[in-house]
């Protein structure tokens, strides 16, 4: 990082954290730099549409930020201690953060690397379905990790995903979403956020997961087309506020990091729990298409590795590892 964006990120830090006014004496103190370096640094930070304003022989306030991405005070806000984020990569533009954070992976990036973007020009669903994903409204982040799992036990990890962002977004708004097995965040039975998990593994070792994670935040109606699956929303659609994109995914990674540390040492047991809390199905009539085929019948939860269950009409209990639910 260079001593600039250093400094231009630390006076965002402590001006954001604070609140109030921060005199520039304080300021240079604080990151080590002349009260001209902060001066131009504050310059610039306008220019990128920070509203900062200067108070008489008092110092400066801020007063609104723009909705910008900015790794490095991603990693600023982040600390130290948390294994997620403990790298960062941002892209304006990409194809994929999953594709990309693939291939960063396979050239040995380490635990807890985020691939973060602006926009997708090619945004992955599952089975090859398309993530829209307009420039600057939404988080489209990946995660990579490497935990010491058979490769059965990885999609896991989904419901860990899932439990996050459902915790993230409950404090982000106070809404409570639902999660729909596998991988859908609902709210208001609209599909807010997406899970997209990629695994390259041996025969009885992950080698690495990508936990991808598409949140919509401040996405408009007329920016979802016309045809997708399933109803759409955005928290700004429901709420009526716009959410800062940085704030949330420093939460969202807090979240992250809480849960697979739980789940590293405690296993999937309390993931599984807390999963159920959010889900909206139990004992409702789902349909669940798998392939050409399709099964009904009362969602009867997950089971010990993530299966979902449902009752059958004899009484059994089917067990289905993956598929596109509907809940009717
Ligand atoms: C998913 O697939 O829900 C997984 C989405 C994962 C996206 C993230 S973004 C960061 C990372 N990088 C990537 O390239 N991908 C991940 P699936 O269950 O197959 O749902 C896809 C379907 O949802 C599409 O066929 C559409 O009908 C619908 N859809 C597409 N974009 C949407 C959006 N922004 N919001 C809500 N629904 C959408």
């Amino acid at each position: 990082m260079s001593r600039r964006k250093l400094v231009s990120s630390g006076v965002v830090t402590i001006l954001r954290s604070d609140g109030g006014i921060i005199s520039g004496e304080r300021l240079s103190r604080e990151l080590g730099v002349s009260r001209t370096a902060i001066w131009k640094q504050v310059a610039a930070l306008r220019k990128k549409g920070y509203r900062i304003e200067a108070v008489p022989s008092q110092g400066y306030r801020l007063l609104a930020e723009p909705d910008s991405l900015d790794a490095c005070s991603l990693r600023l806000e982040l600390g130290n201690e948390l294994l997620m984020g403990c790298r960062m990569e941002y892209h304006a533009e990409t194809g994929s953060t999953n594709a990309d954070a693939f291939l960063i992976a396979e050239e040995g990036a380490v635990e807890g690397t985020v691939v973060l973007a602006d926009r997708q020009l090619a945004g992955k669903g599952r089975l090859g379905r398309r993530w829209e994903s307009p420039v600057g409204v939404n988080v489209y982040c990946s995660v990579v990790l490497r935990p010491k799992l058979p490769p059965y036990e990885a999609p896991q990890l989904t419901f860990l995903s899932a439990v996050a962002v459902a915790r993230t977004i409950l404090a982000t708004t106070g809404l409570q979403p639902a999660i729909k097995w596998p991988n859908d965040l609902l709210i208001n039975g609209r599909k807010v956020a997406g899970l997209l998990n990629e695994m390259n593994a041996e025969t009885d070792q992950v080698g690495f997961v990508i936990l991808g994670i598409g949140v919509n935040l401040n996405m408009r109606q007329d920016q979802f087309p016309a045809d997708l699956r399933y109803p759409a929303t955005s928290l700004l659609l429901e709420t009526g506020s716009s959410v800062s994109r940085q704030t949330f995914i420093v939460r969202l990674l807090r979240e992250l990091d809480q849960e697979y540390c739980r789940f590293c040492m405690s296993g999937f047991g309390p993931v599984r729990e807390e999963w159920s809390r959010y889900c909206n199905a139990f004992g409702r009539e789902v349909s669940v298409e798998l392939g050409t085929n399709r099964l009904q019948g009362p969602f009867a939860g997950i089971d010990h590795d993530g299966a979902l269950l449902m009752q059958l009409s004899d009484g059994r209990l089917e067990r289905i590892v993956s598929g596109d639910v509907t809940v009717l």
